[in-house]
């Protein structure tokens, strides 16, 4: 038996291509598995504690749980929409994982491996508050990059413990910080070296994280694992404080497993299966040395492979979502109604599973229409169109050298699949599709069907063959589209075997096929590929006279109403001094028509009007944009409607 996770999103924002990066392949890897009449249980949720969720909540201006709860939808409405399927997909907030939580500290503490002692915490003396992880930010000790409190996410990817980064500032009001003292709990993470060394050594899955993790475990640090924060898994010792959040994360992969199966004790203590963690390569440490050594003190079972894939770069630059570095899956992808399957395909081909992927739009349009649909596409709308029109049952009788090359391809396919070699996987079968488009195209059954019906048929049989192995091979990549096509030959991908793959049948019925591949036009790319330029530019420099030419007001809303066939547009009448206006904003998502009225915004008043779904809008609200999301700017105190911004 095998469980097979994925890294918990943190539920604090939407998923992009980024996250996509390891949850498809993990996804395409359980189908495989279970292709390969393997047992897997497959569970994820959502990352709901930690100081990502509360600085994002105090942005969005919503608690912490009102932030979990819209992301977790959100997350089990795209996986579902990308037949991402996990067999659980739990939140970390519930009480069961709170209950295992704490079970498994108590643990740790019992068995001598937490201890408490007094260290000197960043502090602002303005928001009067302690700054644990994302509320401070400032410089990496070891690599000089800017970093946040726990971790150097643009440099070196350290993790950073309390009080360890240099200049700290807070991230709430800018000020610099100060240091005070508070007593905090630790795990005795140096207590493991000889553990982690003998299990480092036998751990499977990818060179990268291994290696990188061999190289920390020869300097490891006590972790500590309380913050002072009000929204996480309280501490048994001490319940002022929480646990930090990679304490209770990870944690998740067991209570949600103990939620899916009664016999969860089978994979977490009794070691009777085989653990997969499939991560980003940036918590290979968390996964490799902190995790292990947790279980290991509270006497649970340890994974036995950690698969990290590469980083994710856009039109080759880092991701960055504050730098517009990014592509979002529902707003960009999905509402471009391109199909699931060629963003599936272009994950797991691009590149090895281990290096850095790029996405682009361009190579996404070419990889879609010369692989996906000129070679795989093209080779079974061939095959089923002209069986159905020619012959409707054709009798298999199929070439031992046509069997032969399909059993090569399956062995190549799962041998690659055993280590999560997805690219070459998937250009094995892409290479089937060609073997079958260039056979196809030699044996000319168009012609020979004219002098010889019965030639005809076995060069159909031979070329059907292929293409019920290429529909069972590619159907963990993309499983929508496979099974649209095994239809025309009645073939139940779901339940079939790849120890199959070469079985042949006596007759295949062929009705008229569907191919849901459609081409990608430029005009398709165009508004993603230019959405993605204006997030990219460097705004020019602009001289104070340019400023001054744009006239920016406080303006008080006097009315709001949304605006009929769209979710994102409020039409509202402002009044800006001299004068009324009417303004239509995207910023329905996020605000309630009856919210906006009374307050008081900022508005750009000399802008060309302009029309957007028929209405008239003239002037533009100022607002931040918090992934995809408006954060209206609203004056510090009530100033009177038409005040001039400066
Ligand atoms: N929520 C997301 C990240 O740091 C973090 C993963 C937890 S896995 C237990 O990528
Ligand atoms: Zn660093």
């Amino acid at each position: 038996m095998k469980l097979v996770t994925c890294g918990l999103p943190y539920a604090n924002g939407k998923l992009h291509v980024g996250h996509l990066r390891t949850y498809i392949p993990a996804d395409v890897y359980v189908r495989f598995l279970r292709m390969m009449n393997e047992k897997v249980v497959f569970v994820c949720g959502s990352d709901c504690h930690g100081t990502p969720i509360v600085v994002n909540a105090e942005k969005e201006g919503l608690s912490p749980r009102e932030l979990v709860e819209k992301y977790h939808e959100h997350f089990q409405k795209v996986f579902k929409k990308l037949n991402v399927v996990f067999d659980y997909f739990g939140k970390t907030i519930e009480d069961y994982h709170h209950r295992r939580t704490r079970e498994i500290v108590e643990k740790l503490i019992e068995n001598g491996y937490v201890y408490r002692k007094e260290i000197e915490l960043a502090y602002c003396e303005k928001c009067e508050r302690f700054l644990p992880d994302r509320y401070v930010e400032g410089i990496c000790p070891y690599c000089k990059s800017p970093a946040r409190g726990d971790e150097c996410d643009q440099g070196c990817g350290r993790h950073l413990e309390p009080g360890e980064i240099l200049e700290p500032r807070c991230k709430i009001c800018g000020s610099p910080a100060t240091f005070r003292k508070r007593n905090h709990y630790f795990f005795k993470l140096t207590a493991f070296r000889e553990f982690l060394q003998d299990y480092l050594s036998k751990l499977a899955g990818t060179e990268n994280a291994i290696n990188y993790a061999k190289e920390w475990v020869e300097n490891l640090r006590d972790w500590c694992i309380t913050r002072d924060l009000e929204w996480g898994v309280k501490f048994p010792l001490d319940e002022s404080l929480v646990l930090y959040v990679w304490v209770d994360a990870p944690i998740g992969y067991i209570s949600f497993t103990e939620q899916f199966t009664k016999d969860w004790e089978d994979v977490w203590v009794k070691g009777n299966a085989e653990i997969i963690h499939f991560i980003g390569l940036d918590i290979a440490y968390h996964h490799c040395i902190f995790w292990p050594a947790l279980l290991k003190g509270a006497g649970y079972s340890l994974p036995t492979a950690v698969v990290a894939s590469g980083m994710v770069k856009i039109e080759g630059k880092t991701f960055s979502k504050t730098r517009g570095y990014v592509v979002w899956v529902e707003d960009e992808y999905l509402n471009a109604r391109f199909n699931p399957d060629y963003l599936r395909y272009y994950i797991v081909n691009y590149t090895s599973h281990e290096k850095d992927l790029n996405f682009s739009w361009d190579v996404f349009k070419d990889k879609v229409n010369n692989e996906v649909i000129a070679t795989l596409g093209n080779f079974l709308f061939r095959i089923l169109s002209f069986a159905w029109r020619n012959f409707g049952k054709v009798e298999m009788k199929v070439d031992g050298e046509i069997i032969e090359k399909i059993l090569q391809t399956k062995d190549k396919v799962v041998d690659a699949i055993k280590k999560w070699e997805f690219k070459v996987a998937t250009d094995a079968i892409m290479e089937l599709a060609s073997y079958g488009n260039t056979y196809f195209q030699n044996a000319k059954p168009w012609e020979l069907i004219r002098v010889d019906k019965e030639k005809a048929e076995k060069v159909v049989a031979n070329a059907l063959q292929i293409a019920k192995a290429l529909l069972i091979l590619n159907y963990p990549v993309m499983p929508e589209s496979m099974e649209k096509i095994a239809k025309a030959i009645g073939l139940n991908l779901p339940n079939s075997s790849i120890e199959k793959v070469a079985e042949v049948d006596k007759e295949l019925v062929v009705a008229k096929p569907e191919l849901p591949f459609a081409k990608i036009e430029e005009k398709d790319i165009e508004p993603l590929k230019s959405a993605m330029a204006e997030r990219f530019a460097e705004k020019p420099e602009i001289s104070i006279e340019d400023f001054k030419k744009i006239d920016i007001r406080i303006a008080k809303i006097l009315s709001a109403e949304k605006v009929s066939g769209s979710k994102k547009l409020i039409k509202l009448i402002v009044d800006i001094g001299n004068e009324k206006r009417q303004v239509v904003a995207g910023i329905a998502e996020n605000h309630s028509p009856e919210d906006l009225i009374g307050k008081s915004i900022v508005i750009v008043c000399n802008l060309k009007p302009a029309r957007i779904m028929g209405l008239e809008s003239q002037g533009m609200i100022l607002a931040a944009d918090v992934n995809g999301k408006a954060v209206l700017l609203v004056p510090e105190k009530d100033v009177s409607p038409g005040t001039k911004v400066r």
